[in-house]
């Protein structure tokens, strides 16, 4: 009989601009997965918006997680994304503790462009490398690997060898595979790097370089790398497949001159994710 996987997805419900849930329900549903929200907060628009209104649903975790203990749900994955408080650090620890045999995927998300997110305070960002320690993959963009390992946020394009060295760093505060998103890199490539500590590989992912930048993309490439997973991919195959349709869903957007905070217009393109094509442009370096 057909299974259909499970993925809590703890993760913010933004009105606009497509990101978090409004991005992981629909991409992973297309990839044949079922969500199952356990939302940390209600906005009317995402922090990008500079004004908007927030629901934080910090009190709600607590009754969902144990409604989903006592009925025993069989979780494949736990997927951490945005979160409304530091308090909310210690729901998503219960989560993964109450729940040892589902793959748990720590979106370390915090900030972008060298600057957290407004509603981010000093401890939420000092406290995601709680979360960071207990998962099996990560996902941080340049400027959460940043906040991670306390180091400056880059302003100029970096070398493979300082990434490859984050990398391993990050792996040793807990996770198996660190995906590191969309890094400008010194020989004038846009590129997203993972390493999977089981075997000690590193793995590139070149990208087309478009001028402009949208909200969601990192939720959008996480979503797409854990559906590939959870169908059996390998990192090199994920990794190609995510790429793939964030920076497909990226030119799309570019052509029709949205804003930004708009986030990706993928919506006529999720028919992509479930096609044959061969995924080997992700290299081993
Ligand atoms: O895409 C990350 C994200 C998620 N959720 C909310 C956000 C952001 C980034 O701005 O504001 C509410």
């Amino acid at each position: 009989m057909k299974n259909i996987k499970k993925v809590a997805a703890i993760q913010d419900m933004s009105g606009l601009g497509r990101c978090s849930l409004t991005v992981i329900i629909p991409v992973l549903s297309a990839m044949g997965i079922q969500v199952c929200p356990v939302p940390t907060a209600v906005l009317s628009a995402h922090t990008g918006y500079g004004e908007f209104v927030m629901h934080d649903l910090t009190d709600f975790m607590v009754p969902v997680l144990e409604h989903y203990k006592k009925l025993k749900v069989d979780f494949d994955c736990i997927y951490s994304g945005f979160l409304a408080s530091a308090e909310q650090i210690d729901h998503c620890l219960e989560f993964f503790r109450a729940f040892p045999d589902s793959l748990k995927l720590v979106d370390p998300v915090m900030g972008d462009d060298g600057r957290a997110y407004a509603t981010y305070t000093k401890e939420l960002c000092d406290r995601m490398s709680e979360l960071v320690a207990v998962a099996d993959i990560i996902t941080p963009n340049l400027t959460e690997a940043a906040i991670l390992l306390g180091e400056q946020y880059p302003k100029n394009a970096v070398s493979l060898d300082l990434i490859k060295r984050w990398l391993v760093r990050l792996s040793e505060m807990g996770a198996g595979i660190v995906v590191i998103t969309s890094v400008m890199l010194e020989d004038g490539n846009m590129a997203t790097v993972g390493y999977n500590k089981a075997d000690g590989s590193f793995w590139r992912l070149n990208s087309k370089i478009v001028p402009a930048h949208y909200s969601g993309t990192g939720d959008m490439f996480a979503s797409v790398l854990i559906g590939s997973i959870l169908k059996g991919d390998d990192l090199a195959v994920a990794m190609n497949r995510a790429g793939d349709f964030t920076e497909h869903s990226v030119r799309v957007t570019y052509r029709c001159k949205k804003p930004w905070t708009e986030g990706l217009m993928f919506e006529g393109e999720l028919g992509r994710l479930f096609s044959d094509r061969q995924y080997n442009d992700c290299v081993r370096i």
